[in-house]
């Protein structure tokens, strides 16, 4: 699965241009017998495997010899759920070790003296961690300065500024009779900014309003939502009048 994942793409390109390195560890080239057998039937009886815990506490070990400084962490549900200000945390650390665990799980007694932190990717159940370490390191990876190509794209986009992004447009100039919005190609670069960080407000209220919620609002964000409650207010009004004059 990992073959793929650092072959293409960004996550190639940062690793070419030495601003990460990564690699994978098979965890059954640490297993101790001659059939790698690394997961066994859990104690106390019941369905499913359980990650045996030598093989993993070597490939955890070995890892940490690679890299002395790295954070070692175990992707699973039980941990903090993953967001962008995690991504960013996780970003300062100068190595990760990501512990991918199959079947029911790991043994508990990993967790104790070879794990410093948990993360989940979500509530829902995966088949095995890697897609989920994946997730991370994708996204811990364009936080690095010089991953993205763009002069400062990871500061534009989503969350950065805690709002969903703007609508994005390219050519053509009308698709399928849907023309772009008129002042970005007016090019006026003050008019532009005004009109994306109202695309953005609007898209955050309408799909996300949780994370306005959350967020410390200044002048020009305040600004933009006064004037869409002015407006939904006046529709609410011209209702009522409708009404009332009906009545009479
Ligand atoms: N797992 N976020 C690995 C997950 C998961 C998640 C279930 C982890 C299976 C063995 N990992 N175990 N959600 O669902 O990170």
């Amino acid at each position: 699965m990992f073959d793929a994942f650092w072959d293409h793409g960004i996550i190639r390109r940062a690793i070419d241009q030495n601003k990460i390195s990564g690699s994978s560890l098979n965890i059954r080239d640490f297993a101790e017998d001659k059939h790698r057998v690394t997961d066994d039937r859990p104690y106390g009886g019941g369905s499913g495997m359980v990650m045996k815990p030598e093989p993993l506490a070597g490939a955890i070990r070995a890892a940490k010899r690679k890299c002395p400084s790295a954070k070692t962490i175990l992707l699973s549900p039980q941990g903090r759920v993953f967001d962008q200000a995690v991504a960013n945390e996780l970003a300062a650390f100068e190595g990760l070790v990501l512990v991918c665990g199959r079947y029911e799980g790991v043994d508990e007694r990993i967790s104790h003296d070879l794990i410093d932190d948990e993360i989940s990717i979500g509530d829902y159940v995966l088949t095995g961690g890697e897609l989920a370490a994946m997730v991370v390191i994708d996204a811990v990876t364009r936080q690095i300065p010089g991953t993205l190509g763009g002069e400062d794209a990871a500061e534009k986009d989503s969350f950065s500024n805690g709002l969903l992004e703007h609508a994005h447009y390219t050519r053509p100039q009308v698709f399928e009779g849907e023309a772009v919005p008129e002042i970005l190609l007016s090019g006026h670069h003050k008019a532009i900014e005004n009109w994306r960080l109202e695309s953005a407000m609007l898209r955050t209220l309408l799909k996300r309003p949780d994370l306005l919620k959350n967020k410390s609002l200044r002048k020009p964000e305040l600004d933009i939502l006064k004037k869409w409650s002015r407006r939904i207010e006046e529709i609410i009004k011209f209702y009522h009048r409708e009404h009332r004059d009906r009545r009479e």
